[in-house]
């Protein structure tokens, strides 16, 4: 029996306040209006901005229906939807691609003006899709693939290769994207160049990956959690560095490492203006680059001594990887199909939606890489 047109009731893990565990219960999806789109999430991962919600560092309204990073079939389309038909296996785009706007229709950049970074979490007409106990939920950045069905705007959707492995492909919505991008689009690292990859979560190895990728002779990764290296050393990284082991700030180890001169490419991929000041001072003073990958704490300020930049540093910020999202999105899942990259081992844990706040533990505790939620 087709559900197009009603209103569908599903299961969904709903976060009602933050630093409370998720809430699984059964909500009301709206059918979607014109230029909208409802999807069948399959597969969703757990992505450490989920988190900076729930523990309120990425202040978001709530109620909300968080997850960003999926991969699902679309179940039915709004009036005047052409890009995506029942049954085509999508991603939900977390950044848009509208195709209308300054950037959009600009060669440069990727960062549409519809994007949801500032945490509306309504639909572009202001309204919810998403109901439980009669109470309105907001969306997260226009996704929300914490629920088996969602509705999407048909700007933060796209169509992938009917053959991709959904519970894969589904990190092609954020994670990997978002890390290999940082190396690949925003830094543009260069053959023979020397990288630093701060954080070793889902998205810095993804960042290592994509340094290994543009062809970097030196690849260290950065972080405080040991048990990290083994997979940034498969791959890619060259050599580990762990904070704690050093008396010194960071970027002087990093000197030290690289007799004087610093990286040529820093990237933050932790989401700590501490770390964000130290990869930006890890970098050659003259022509380093460095890239704010990890989202910052909401309402958080830097105190940064100007002599950093006045040298000739590069400080520049990523999201999703500086990929135009619509247009990139199915040819990575293509190159994901030829074997240009890997995903598999990002994804340290699979399990069923039920159990998403064990996924999350995992994060928090810091066992996993990528947990990804089958439905
Ligand atoms: P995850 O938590 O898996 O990884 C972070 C890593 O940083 C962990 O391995 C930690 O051990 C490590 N770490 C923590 N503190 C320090 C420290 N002081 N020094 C060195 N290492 C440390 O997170 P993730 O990989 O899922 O995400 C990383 C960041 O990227 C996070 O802030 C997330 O919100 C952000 C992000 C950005 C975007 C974007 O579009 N720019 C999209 N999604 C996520
Ligand atoms: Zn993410
Ligand atoms: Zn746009």
């Amino acid at each position: 029996m087709s559900t197009a047109g009603k209103v569908i009731k599903c299961k969904a893990a709903i976060a009602w306040e933050i630093k409370k565990p998720l809430s699984l219960e059964q909500i009301e999806v709206a059918p979607p209006k014109a230029h909208e789109v409802r999807i069948k999430i399959l597969a969703t991962g757990i992505c450490r901005s989920d988190d900076h919600v729930i523990s309120g560092a990425f202040a978001m309204p709530m109620p909300i229906l968080l997850g960003h990073e999926a991969a699902g079939v679309v179940e039915s389309v709004g009036e005047g939807v052409t890009c995506v038909k029942p049954g085509d296996k999508v991603i939900p785009l977390f950044l848009p691609q509208c195709g209308k706007c300054k950037i959009c229709r600009s060669t440069r950049g990727n960062l549409c003006s519809e994007n949801d970074l500032c945490g509306k979490g309504l639909m572009p007409d202001g309204t919810s899709r998403f109901t439980c106990k009669g109470k309105a939920l907001h969306n997260f950045l226009g996704t929300s693939t914490f629920t088996e069905y969602t509705v999407v705007h048909e700007t933060s959707v796209v169509k992938i290769d009917a053959a991709a492995p959904l519970e894969k492909v589904c990190l092609i919505g954020c994670g990997f994207s978002t890390g290999y991008g940082a190396a690949v689009e925003t830094a543009k690292v260069e053959p023979g160049s020397t990288c630093a990859v701060f954080g070793l979560g889902g998205v810095g190895l993804s960042t290592v990956m994509g340094c290994k990728a543009a062809g970097a002779s030196r690849i260290i990764a950065v972080d405080i959690n040991k048990s990290k290296f083994p997979l940034a050393k498969q791959l890619g990284a060259t050599e580990c560095v762990n904070p704690l082991d050093f008396q010194k700030p960071i970027n002087e180890v990093l000197f030290d490492l690289t007799s004087g001169e610093g990286v040529d490419y820093s990237f933050e991929v932790i989401g700590r203006t501490e770390t964000m000041t130290s990869a930006l001072a890890s970098c050659n003073n003259n022509i380093g680059t460095s890239v704010i990958v990890g989202v910052p704490p909401s309402a958080s300020q830097m105190n940064v001594d100007p002599m950093l930049l006045f040298t000739g540093r590069t400080w520049k910020g990523s999201v999703f990887g500086g990929w135009k999202s619509k247009d990139s999105v199915p040819k990575l899942v293509s190159d994901f199909m030829g074997k240009k990259f890997i995903l598999d081992p990002l994804i340290t844990h699979t399990l069923p939606f039920d159990q998403i706040n064990e996924g999350f533990e995992l994060l928090q505790s810091g066992k996993s890489i990528r947990t990804v939620l089958t439905f």
